[in-house]
């Protein structure tokens, strides 16, 4: 895969793999770089040894500072094609020529934790997506949740402080177990709804693979004849949108931090490319008023079954990264980064981002020309008058850096909007000044009540053990007892078990929403389900017949089914080698398993492999010399989703492409 962007950051690439000598940064040839200069072999090192000084001093800088939130990320490159000419609606060339395949690079992250925090905490999650288009970077920074903590940008830096880890003790990391999270909850109504979806299954994605994205605020699209229209973006993931359990995600915390990092690469590198559809949804100017929420509030989300998400387009992931620090580290976001065709609207939130992004990089990325680095570089021209500053790439030739000159012609050159110049949408305001939030904005319970509404039952309990596991953890009891008052307002049974859960009075008054509407779209229980890309363990002993082995793997292979044989210790049966042990792995990193030997569950790591499996509502399929296996652990053979699998593990499939089977829910 070659594309302008590829193309580009190609002239950057340093390969030292060939015949390549050490030299200092100067170029001088080093005979040595073992030992530092010294006055005799035993003496103190010398002052000139300019070779240690500069070694040493780069060392000592390679640390930028990390992000002050969404810290720890991966990313990776791919593509983006439109599968229609959307210039109804926008004139973005991106979004209207079929035939163009848009290079784009995605960072996914989680928000709360540093740079070195576990992959599988719960928390929302970061999706970032850079289109490096024919007339400029486009970025689409948005979240795996439709909706954020706060309305105003103002509120930001308050939230960040009270969702970090607390200043007097650094605890906790990359989660929201704590008191000062829950204060701002009690005290700030306003981050309900997001807060409800966190503490779901929404804030434990199984892998960044099988996130939906959202672009959480209201933008514009503005075609030619300069029409708006107001739209929200989504990424749908192909896979379908899945997660894991609490339980499961502590395990795989302690067993792999770098869970989610690691399925992105791998996945890449196989070759199974991970796929999202864009999707809009699109609202005239003229039904700006129509709903029952104000389209403005970047706390509320548009029903899909009120305003339906068109699917216009397809995003590929297609190529990890050469250098994590280079191209992952070093991108730099913006929700200011436009293209003619999309701008903003006037939701608060994103008014505010506008400030903070480029802010943000000054003092990460040390200066002002962060847009020189080779992964933030547009792949079309970019030309203007600023000039110099640190870090400075460019060689600018000629007289002049000002606008309009006539000694240079007037260039760089302003474009008219005909020939793609951007301009800002034509929007009349006629307003006071003031520092106030809009009547529109007020009800903040509302939708939080839907999305509960929306949820399955086991869904609906998970959510109830999130709020109980990270409020449980606060220390004061009244920040729990104002918490439990707020979560009243959404629904008093909801409420009352996790009062129960952590030890407050339940709550006395009647102040929830009443409403049973639903939006089945918020549930995961109808996302799509498909075998492409799950993963199984086969458990193997040393009597393990490879006969037997190579039929399973066969089918497996053929259904797009990961599979990896894990045993005792390292070993081969046959023509297929066991590298992976229970030492290397656990049954949380898969999405089902297969017992092959009665023996199995006396190898004490096994038992718990199968157990784990089991409390995590997996598939696990068992031969029939391996029943006497299940027979010795707590699992029972006649639930759901434990299946005597026959000869190629057909029916196995049938029940592993379910992913959960909740039904086996105590
Ligand atoms: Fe933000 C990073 C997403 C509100 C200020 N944000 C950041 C990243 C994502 C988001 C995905 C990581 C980008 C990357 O991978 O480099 N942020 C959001 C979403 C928001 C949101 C979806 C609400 C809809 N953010 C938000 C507000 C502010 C910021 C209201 C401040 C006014 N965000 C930042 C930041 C960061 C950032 C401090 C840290 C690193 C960076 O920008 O580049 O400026």
């Amino acid at each position: 895969m070659t594309n302008k962007k590829d193309e580009q950051l190609e002239a950057f690439r340093r390969d030292h793999s060939e015949d390549t000598a050490l030299t200092t940064n100067q170029g001088l040839k080093m005979a040595e770089d073992e030992f530092s200069l010294k006055a005799g072999e035993r003496g103190p090192t010398l002052l000139e040894d300019f070779h240690f000084r500069e070694k040493m001093t780069h060392f000592d800088h390679e640390r930028i500072p990390e992000r002050i939130v969404h810290a720890r990320g991966y990313g990776a490159h791919g593509e983006f094609e439109v599968y229609e000419d959307l210039s109804n609606y926008t004139k973005a060339k991106f979004l209207t020529d079929t035939s163009k395949k848009t290079p784009v690079f995605v960072r996914f992250s989680t928000v709360q934790g540093s740079k070195g925090s576990n992959d599988t905490v719960r928390d929302a999650r970061g999706f970032a997506t850079k289109f490096y288009t024919e007339e400029g970077n486009y970025d689409l920074v948005g979240n795996n949740i439709p909706v954020f903590f706060i309305q105003d940008a103002i509120k930001f830096p308050d939230l960040v402080h009270a969702i970090k880890p607390e200043p007097h003790n650094e605890i906790p990391q990359g989660g929201t177990a704590h008191d000062t999270f829950w204060d701002f909850f009690a005290q700030n109504p306003e981050s309900t709804h997001m807060t409800m979806w966190t503490m779901s299954d929404r804030g434990l994605p199984k892998s960044f693979r099988t996130m939906e994205g959202f672009g959480v605020h209201t933008f514009r699209l503005i075609n030619k004849e300069g029409k708006s229209h107001f739209v929200k973006f989504h990424w749908k993931p192909l896979l379908g949108t899945h997660s894991l359990v609490w339980d499961e995600a502590q395990i795989i915390a302690g067993k792999n931090s770098d869970f989610n990092r690691e399925d992105l690469y791998e996945s890449i590198e196989k070759g199974d490319y991970p796929e999202w559809e864009l999707g809009l949804q699109i609202i005239s100017e003229e039904d700006e008023f129509k709903f029952d929420f104000d389209i403005l509030d970047p706390t509320k989300l548009w029903p899909e079954e009120e305003v339906p998400v068109k699917r216009v387009g397809k995003m590929t992931l297609n190529r990890n990264v050469d250098n994590v620090f280079a191209e992952t580290e070093q991108v730099a976001f913006h929700p200011g980064h436009l293209v003619p065709g999309i701008d903003f609207s006037n939701d608060p939130l994103l008014q505010g981002r506008l400030f903070s992004y480029t802010d943000t990089q000054l003092s990460r990325l040390g200066g002002p020309n962060f847009h020189q680095i080779p992964i933030n570089r547009p792949v079309c021209p970019f030309a203007n008058n600023q000039r110099d500053g640190m870090h400075q790439s460019f060689v600018h030739k000629g007289q002049t850096s000002y606008h309009k000159n006539a000694i240079n012609n007037n260039n760089p050159h302003t474009t008219p909007v005909e020939e793609g110049g951007f301009e800002s949408y034509h929007e009349k305001i006629d307003a006071h000044k003031v520092r106030a939030r809009s009547e529109s904005f007020k009800d903040h319970y509302s939708q939080a009540k839907l999305y509960y509404n929306s949820l399955t039952q086991p869904e609906k309990e998970h959510l109830r053990d999130g709020f109980a596991f990270e409020l449980g953890k606060c220390k004061h009891d009244f920040v729990k007892e104002n918490a439990i008052a707020n979560i009243n307002k959404v629904d008093k049974d909801l409420a009352t078990q996790i009062a129960d859960k952590i030890g407050v009075q339940a709550p006395t008054t009647d102040e929830e929403v009443k409403s049973d509407k639903k939006s089945p779209a918020l549930s995961m229980e109808n996302t799509i389900k498909k075998l492409d890309t799950l993963s199984v363990a086969i458990i193997v002993t040393a009597s393990s017949k490879e006969a037997e082995i190579k039929d399973i793997v066969q089918n497996l292979s053929d259904n797009k089914v990961n599979f990896k044989l894990v045993a005792e210790k390292a070993m081969t049966i046959g023509a297929f080698k066991v590298s992976e042990t229970f030492d290397t792995v656990h049954s949380t990193f898969f999405d089902g398993i297969i017992v092959l030997d009665a023996k199995v569950p006396l190898l004490p790591p096994a038992k718990d492999y199968i157990e784990a499996a089991n409390r995590h509502f997996k598939t696990i399929g068992f031969s029939k010399q391996a029943e006497a296996a299940i027979d010795a652990t707590s699992v029972k053979k006649d639930e759901p989703g434990i299946i005597e699998i026959d000869a190629s593990a057909n029916n196995y499939l049938d029940a592993l492409v379910k992913q959960r089977h909740w039904d086996r829910q105590p």
